[in-house]
């Protein structure tokens, strides 16, 4: 089995409760479980973690070193913003799967850059909570491969 975080970033507690013709009726918590069941049906075991905070999100990834094989992250809307995010990735040396509920691609154009892909193995988007699923699959296919490709 190897230890995955599902890392969740700035208003992805609010899901399920606003908002649904964007992000769904599905909750933060309904995700979070799905994550650990799926992990666990395809040998990842799955933790999670959600912040509004930059900073805690960072010290996270930081923490995730030698410990996590891999993180399926949703960084939110620092996913647009944040260079901080990417550099801790950068430093973590541990395989990241962004994903994202909606289809950035497809909205504003402020959303269309993001500063996580670049570091990132590979990004998922607009499929919703299914996004999650996709990303861990993605993530044991990546570790089974021996972390290439
Ligand atoms: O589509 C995604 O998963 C996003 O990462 C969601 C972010 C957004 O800033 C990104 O561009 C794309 C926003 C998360 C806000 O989540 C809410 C959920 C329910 C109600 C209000 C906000």
């Amino acid at each position: 089995m190897h230890n995955v975080l599902v890392l969740n970033g700035p208003n992805l507690n609010l899901l399920g409760t606003r908002q649904p013709e964007v992000y769904g009726h599905t909750t933060l918590k309904m995700i979070e479980d799905l994550c650990v069941s799926h992990g666990n049906s395809i040998g990842l075991t799955v933790s999670h973690m959600q912040s509004n905070h930059e900073g805690a999100l960072i010290d996270a990834i930081h923490a995730a070193r030698g410990v996590q094989a891999g993180i399926v992250l949703n960084a939110g809307a620092f996913t647009h913003t944040s260079v901080a995010l990417m550099d801790a990735i950068s430093s973590a040396e541990v395989p990241v799967v962004e994903v994202h509920l909606s289809n950035i691609h497809a909205r504003e154009a402020f959303r269309h850059k993001s500063y996580i892909a670049p570091v990132a193995i590979g990004q998922i988007c607009g499929f919703g909570a299914k996004g999650y699923v996709l990303a861990l699959d993605a993530l044991a296919a990546h570790l089974s491969d021996g972390g290439s490709g």
